[in-house]
C-alpha cells in the first residue's frame, strides 16, 4: 500500500464512513478515518484466518480473562502491518502529524494492571505466531478509574473510553446468549435441570488483533450486558418511568465497571454475577463452534483448550460439567473429565487475600446447580485423592484457587520462583496429591508494543546493527553483544536514550510544569501502588537521600529523578497514604534551592498503559522492589530491561530470571531472599532491630512522623511511621539498609557514562527471552498442545 493509496482510503472513511468534509474534520475524525481505513487492511488477513482454522480443523485456544489491558490500538496495528512509515507520509501530506493523530485514541484500561496487561501481549503473540486462537472477556463502559491528585491525595473519576466511538469493534448483536442466575434446580426425567429466576444478556462485541507483519489476526471477543426485556411497558404507560426502566439498568451494570469495590456485600455479589456472566457466554460460544464442526464430545480436549487467566473465570469448571452433563448427557464422570481436558489455570498471585473465595450461601443463591456440582467434583475428587485439606468446599467457602486447580490438567504459575513457592505454600497439599500438575510459564511481553512501537529510536539503532529479524523472533537481540565493543554503536545507543530522555523531559514541562534535567538519572518505579511493591521503601531512601546532601551539599552527588507511576485501589487507605506521602515529600525536594538540582521527585497522574509506552524508554533504572516472595512475576521489569534500564530489585517473581540472562553484573541486587524475610518476621521486633542499626534510616522515619512534609499539619503521615516501625509486614525496614547500600552503588555505576552504556546495552541484548512469543510456545507446547496454523513461509 502506498501513501497516497493511504490517503485516498483516509479521505473515502472521511467522508464516507463518518460524514466530514476534509475542510471542517477535526482531529478525532482523522484518527477515526484512519483506523477505519487501517482496519480494511485487518478484515482480510482475519477473514482468511477464520477461514484457514476451520479447514484445518485446529485446536482453538481460548484465553478467558476478565481484563484485556489493551491500550492505544491504532499505532500498534499500523505497525504490525508495516505501515508506519506509509502512514507518516500520508498525514505530511495531509498537513497533519501522525504523532497529534495517534495521541487521540482514548487508552482502553480495560484492567487494572500486570494480569490484563499479560493477557493483551498474549493475545498479540498468538496473532503473531498464527495460532487460532480467541480473548474472552467484558466490554466494561468505564475502564478502570481516572486518576488525579488534589493536594497530594488520589482522586478518582469515571472512566469514558467509549464515549467517543470504538472504532476498532464490530457489534455483533446476532452473537447472543441468554444468562441466568438464581432460582432452583429441579429434576426432569432423571436429570437436574437449573431454572434460573432471573436473566439477561450477553452480547458480543468483536476487536480484531492483527500480528507482527499482518500475516493472522485473532479475535477479543468481549460480552457487553443488556437486559431480556428493554422495558416494562406497563409501568412506562402507568407514569412510572424510572421503574419501567430498572430492568435495563440492574443488567447493564454487569459490564458498566471493571472491578466494583468488592468489599461491600452488594459489590461481592456484582463481582461473582460478572465472573459468570462473561465465563458462561464465552463457554456456550465455544462449544456452539465445535458443535458447528464436530458431533462427538470426547474430541472437545483435542479442539479446545480454555485458558482461566486466574481464578476469574474459575466457574468454567463447574458450568462446562453443567453443560456437558446436564445439557448434553454427558455422564458426570466423563464430563467433569473432558471439561478437565479442556481447562488450565494461571496463578498470579501467592497473597491470602487476593485468593478469591466465595461464600457458599452467595453462590447457591446465585448459581444454585453449579454449586450442586462443585459438590460433586469434591467428591469426585476427594475419591481419586482422599485428602480433606484438597477441597474446594471449606468452611463455607468455595475456594476458587482450588476448584481451578482440581478442574485444570495443569496449573501454572508466572516466574519460575513464584511456581516453586506455589508448590510450597498456597496448593501444597494439591501438589503432593497432583505432582506433575503444577508448571511454570514465565510472563512474557509483546517486542512489537514495548520496543518497535514505543521506542523507535532503539529499534532503528537494533535494525541498522542486526536487521529486522528481532522483532518475530527476540533472541535474535543477543546479536547485539557483539557490537558493544564498538564505541560507536555505544555512543548511538546512548543518543537514542538520550532523544527518549528529552521527549519526557519535554512532556513532563508541558504537562506537569515541572523542569527536569535530561542529564539526571532517570530511576523509575511505575506499577500499581501496593504495600508489597514497596513504594514506600523508594520514597524513604529519597528522604535519607535528601537529608544527606543537605549535609553535604558540595559533595559529588550523582544527579537523579525519582519518578512514580501508579493508581492505588480506592479502597486501600494505606496504599492512598503511600501516594499522599509521596506527593508530600516531592514538593519539599522539588522546592527546595539546595537539593533539587541532584534530587527531584516527581508522581505523574493517571499513569497507564500509553504513558508507560512514554517512560520505559525514556527510564535508566527499573525499581522492582518488592518484598522477596510476593511478586509472582512483574511484566514491567522485563520492559525496562528490553529498553536499557538496568534493575535495582530483590530476588522476587522474574526479576531472578531477569538477573540471571542479564549477568548478575548488571543488574543492581539488594534485600532479603524469600526464606530469609520468613525468618526474619519471626523476629518480632525486626522493624525497631533494623531502625535501631540504621540512623539513615531513623532520621528518614522521623521526617517522615513530625511536620517535615507535612507543614502545620504534624502527623498527616504518622499512620505509615507507625506502621513502618512497628508491624512492617512487608520488611521495609529491614530491607533498607541494603536497598541504599544499591542505590549508591548506582550512582558511582551512572557516573561512568561509558560503562553505564554498556550495562544498559547489555541488558538489551540480553533480554530477548522475555518475548511473550516465548511465553505462548512453552503454553502451546506443554498446556494446549497444539501449534500454529501457519508454517513460517505463512503457508
Ligand atoms: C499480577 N497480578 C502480578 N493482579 O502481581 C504480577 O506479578 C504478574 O506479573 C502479573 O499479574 C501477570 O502475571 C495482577 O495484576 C491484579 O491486577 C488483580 C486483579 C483482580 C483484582 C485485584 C488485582
Amino acid at each position: 500500500m502506498t501513501s497516497s493509496d493511504l490517503r485516498d482510503s483516509i479521505l473515502h472513511h472521511l467522508k464516507y464512513s463518518l460524514g466530514k468534509d476534509a475542510a471542517h474534520a477535526v482531529t478525532q475524525d482523522w484518527r477515526m478515518a484512519l483506523s477505519l481505513a487501517v482496519r480494511d487492511r485487518i478484515t482480510d488477513p482475519w477473514f482468511d484466518a477464520t477461514r484457514t482454522a476451520y479447514a484445518g480443523q485446529n485446536k482453538r485456544v481460548y484465553y478467558l480473562s476478565m481484563e484485556f489491558l489493551i491500550g492505544r490500538l491504532l499505532q500498534d496495528a499500523i505497525v504490525n502491518l508495516g505501515l508506519l512509515e506509509t502512514a507518516h507520509e500520508a498525514f505530511t501530506d495531509l498537513g497533519l502529524p501522525l504523532d497529534t493523530v495517534l495521541s487521540n485514541e482514548p487508552d482502553a484500561a480495560l484492567g487494572n494492571g500486570g494480569l490484563g496487561r499479560l493477557a493483551a501481549c498474549f493475545i498479540e503473540s498468538l496473532s503473531s505466531l498464527a495460532v487460532p486462537a480467541m480473548g474472552y472477556g467484558i466490554r466494561y463502559e468505564h475502564g478502570l478509574f481516572k486518576q488525579s491528585f488534589v493536594q497530594g491525595r488520589q482522586i478518582e473519576a469515571p472512566e469514558d473510553w467509549l464515549q467517543q466511538t470504538h472504532a476498532w469493534e464490530f457489534e455483533r448483536p446476532e452473537s447472543t446468549y441468554h444468562i441466568g442466575f438464581g432460582g432452583r434446580v429441579v429434576q426432569k426425567d432423571g436429570r437436574s435441570v437449573w431454572e434460573p429466576e432471573d436473566g439477561l444478556i450477553a452480547q458480543a462485541y468483536d476487536t480484531p488483533v492483527i500480528g507482527w507483519k499482518g500475516r493472522w489476526a485473532n479475535t477479543l471477543r468481549l460480552w457487553s450486558a443488556k437486559p431480556t426485556q428493554i422495558f416494562d411497558l406497563d409501568r412506562f404507560n402507568s407514569g412510572d418511568y424510572i421503574a419501567a426502566s430498572a430492568p435495563e439498568t440492574l443488567a447493564r451494570t454487569i459490564s458498566r465497571v471493571l472491578y466494583p469495590d468488592d468489599t461491600t456485600p452488594q459489590g461481592k455479589e456484582l463481582r461473582l454475577k460478572q465472573e459468570f456472566f462473561f465465563t458462561a457466554a464465552s463457554l456456550r460460544d465455544a462449544l456452539r463452534r465445535f458443535e458447528s464442526e464436530y458431533d462427538d464430545l470426547h474430541l472437545l480436549p483435542q479442539k479446545v483448550a480454555f485458558q482461566l487467566n486466574d481464578t476469574h473465570p474459575a466457574i468454567a469448571g463447574p458450568e462446562l460439567v453443567r453443560l456437558l452433563h446436564d445439557e448434553r448427557g454427558l455422564p458426570m464422570d466423563e464430563a467433569i473429565a473432558t471439561a478437565r481436558g479442556c481447562l488450565a489455570y494461571t496463578n498470579h498471585t501467592l497473597l491470602p487475600e487476593a485468593l478469591e473465595r466465595w461464600p457458599v450461601e452467595l453462590m447457591g443463591r446465585l448459581l444454585p446447580r453449579h454449586l450442586q456440582i462443585i459438590e460433586r467434583i469434591d467428591a469426585a475428587h476427594a475419591a481419586e485423592k482422599p485428602d480433606r485439606r484438597a477441597n474446594a468446599l471449606e468452611d463455607g467457602e468455595v475456594k476458587m484457587g482450588e476448584l481451578a486447580f482440581i478442574m485444570g490438567h495443569k496449573v501454572n504459575g508466572v516466574s519460575a520462583l513464584h511456581t516453586d513457592l506455589m508448590k510450597q505454600t498456597v496448593f501444597k497439599e494439591l501438589h503432593r496429591l497432583h505432582p506433575d500438575r503444577i508448571i511454570n510459564q514465565t510472563n512474557g511481553v509483546t517486542p512489537r508494543r514495548w520496543v518497535l512501537g514505543a521506542n523507535p529510536r532503539l529499534s532503528t539503532l537494533i535494525t541498522d546493527a542486526i536487521g529486522d529479524g528481532w522483532v518475530g523472533d527476540l533472541e535474535q537481540l543477543s546479536g547485539l553483544e557483539t557490537h558493544l565493543d564498538d564505541a560507536g554503536f555505544l555512543d548511538r545507543f546512548a543518543a537514542a536514550k538520550r532523544g527518549n530522555k528529552t521527549d519526557l523531559v519535554d512532556w513532563v514541562q508541558r504537562n506537569q510544569g515541572i523542569a527536569l534535567d535530561p542529564d539526571a538519572m532517570f530511576d523509575v518505579q511505575i506499577k500499581r501502588i501496593h504495600e508489597y511493591k514497596r513504594q514506600h521503601l523508594n520514597i524513604l531512601e529519597a528522604i535519607a537521600l535528601w537529608q544527606e546532601i543537605r549535609d553535604n551539599p558540595n559533595a559529588d552527588w550523582t544527579p537523579r529523578v525519582k519518578i512514580f507511576g501508579g493508581k492505588a485501589a480506592p479502597g486501600y487507605v494505606f496504599a492512598k497514604e503511600i501516594i499522599h506521602l509521596i506527593n508530600d515529600v516531592a514538593a519539599v525536594l522539588n522546592a527546595d534551592p539546595v537539593t533539587s538540582k541532584y534530587l527531584k521527585v516527581v508522581f505523574l497522574p493517571n499513569y497507564n498503559v500509553t504513558l508507560a509506552e512514554r517512560l520505559i524508554p525514556a527510564s535508566d533504572l527499573s525499581e522492582q522492589i518488592s518484598t522477596a516472595g510476593k511478586e509472582a512475576s512483574g511484566t514491567g521489569n522485563m520492559k525496562f530491561a528490553l529498553n536499557g534500564a538496568p534493575t535495582i530489585g530483590t530476588l522476587d517473581g522474574a526479576n531472578v530470571e531477569i538477573r540471571e540472562h542479564v549477568g548478575t553484573d548488571n543488574f543492581f541486587l539488594f534485600g532479603m531472599t524469600a526464606p530469609e524475610v520468613d525468618a526474619r518476621r519471626e523476629l518480632g521486633d525486626h522493624a525497631a532491630q533494623a531502625i535501631a542499626a540504621d540512623p539513615r534510616l531513623a532520621r528518614a522515619l522521623d521526617a517522615v512522623r513530625d511536620d517535615t512534609f507535612a507543614p502545620g499539619d504534624p502527623g498527616r503521615h504518622a499512620g505509615i511511621a507507625e506502621n513502618l516501625s512497628g508491624h512492617d509486614y512487608f520488611v521495609v525496614c529491614s530491607d533498607f539498609t541494603d536497598y541504599w547500600r544499591a542505590q549508591r552503588e548506582v550512582d558511582a555505576a551512572y557516573a561512568d557514562q561509558g560503562g553505564w552504556m554498556r550495562m544498559a546495552a547489555l541488558n538489551t541484548a540480553r533480554s530477548g527471552w522475555f518475548s511473550s512469543d516465548r511465553s505462548m510456545r512453552g503454553y502451546l507446547a506443554d498446556i494446549w498442545r497444539t501449534g500454529p496454523a501457519l508454517g513460517a513461509d505463512g503457508e
